[in-house]
């Protein structure tokens, strides 16, 4: 069974952390990942303190073991949430799509382990300065807000300028690609989309059936024009996004079209309204089945290429 020193730190029995995505890890989904001996993560998004209160009580209720928030740091409610989880004793704390220094001296003085998503060296590098537990490197293959580099890429840099565990995050949903991100030096990887197929996520039943059958060039990146790129499906939505985007639409207007297009897409499956996050590896993704099963699989299966790797040798 592959163990690393991320599952020591964080009293894990698999490298494997979920995506904290907004609107869709909720406390049941989260749950369910750490019963199965990785990481859940409740995502935050844009939901008020109250609703992450409510989803860390009842991963509480459900699991003993570790878990985690994701706090998305564009958030308008990012300061009342970074507040939430020191006062409900979290374990663990994930950011993403900003620089989370303010918050590191409180979250570190109540204990909490603190692993942000970086997608840069520089952030990398600030973020070990300022205590960060572990690092988690996230390349543009994910889902959602993306960066600029690619995870082959991003994560041997992050590794050589940290002495902190990097987690590996963006384009990897099996044992193939869990065992490349060992092999660029992580010590655990992150998915997201895998998880869109867990029998406790969820989501809209259309979203779910998207995401099962999507190809390859399924999903496409919008929101550059506004400094907010993101990688979602390739629909309607997301198509007309891209025309408005490069079609010279204000920026206010522009802005008003993406507003709730995330939980829209959750909750209700509305194909001309919502916008339907993924990662690139979404094709890979072909059925449903439990989390904790998930997490063993994709454990199981790293370890099996890395063993048939090493015959390669001679
Ligand atoms: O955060 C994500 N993925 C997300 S957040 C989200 S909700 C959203 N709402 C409105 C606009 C945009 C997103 C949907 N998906 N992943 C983690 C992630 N963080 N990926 C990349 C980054 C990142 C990028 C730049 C982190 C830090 C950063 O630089 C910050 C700085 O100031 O240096």
């Amino acid at each position: 069974m592959i163990k690393s020193k991320i599952c020591e730190i964080l009293g894990i029995q698999y490298p494997v952390f979920q995506g904290g995505m907004a609107w869709i890890a909720d406390g049941k989904l989260a749950a369910a990942v750490s019963e199965g001996g990785g990481l859940g993560i409740i995502g935050a998004g844009n939901a008020p303190a109250s609703y992450v209160r409510e989803q860390v009580r009842i991963v509480k209720s459900l699991t003993k073991k570790p878990f985690g928030v994701n706090i998305m740091l564009m958030s308008p409610h990012a300061d009342e949430v970074a507040a939430v989880v020191v006062e409900e004793g979290v374990p663990v704390v994930t950011t993403g799509a900003g620089n989370p220094s303010k918050y590191m001296k409180d979250w570190k003085a109540a204990g909490i382990k603190v692993i942000p998503v970086v997608a840069s060296v520089a952030l990398a590098k600030l973020m070990t300065r300022l205590g960060a537990t572990a690092l988690i490197a996230e390349g543009g293959e994910s889902g959602g807000h993306v960066g600029e580099l690619t995870t082959i890429v991003l994560v041997p840099q992050v590794c050589d300028a940290t002495e902190l565990p990097v987690i590996a995050a963006g384009g990897i949903a099996d044992g193939r690609g869990a065992a490349a991100a060992f092999m660029l030096g992580a010590v655990g990887i992150q998915m997201g989309t895998r998880f869109l197929s867990a029998e406790e996520c969820t989501i809209h039943p259309t979203y779910k059936e998207k995401i099962l059958k999507a190809t390859d060039l399924c999903t496409m990146v919008t929101g550059k024009r506004l400094g907010h790129p993101v990688r979602s499906l390739r629909t309607r939505f997301s198509q007309n996004y891209a025309k408005a985007e490069y079609g010279g639409m204000p920026d206010d207007e522009l802005e008003a079209l993406a507003t709730g297009a995330f939980r829209i897409a959750v909750q209700e499956g509305d194909i001309e309204k919502g916008c339907f996050l993924s990662g690139q590896i979404a094709a890979m993704v072909k059925k449903e089945q439990p989390a904790a099963q998930i997490v063993k699989e994709v454990m199981d299966e790293a370890e099996a290429v890395l063993r048939r790797a090493d015959s390669w040798l001679g």
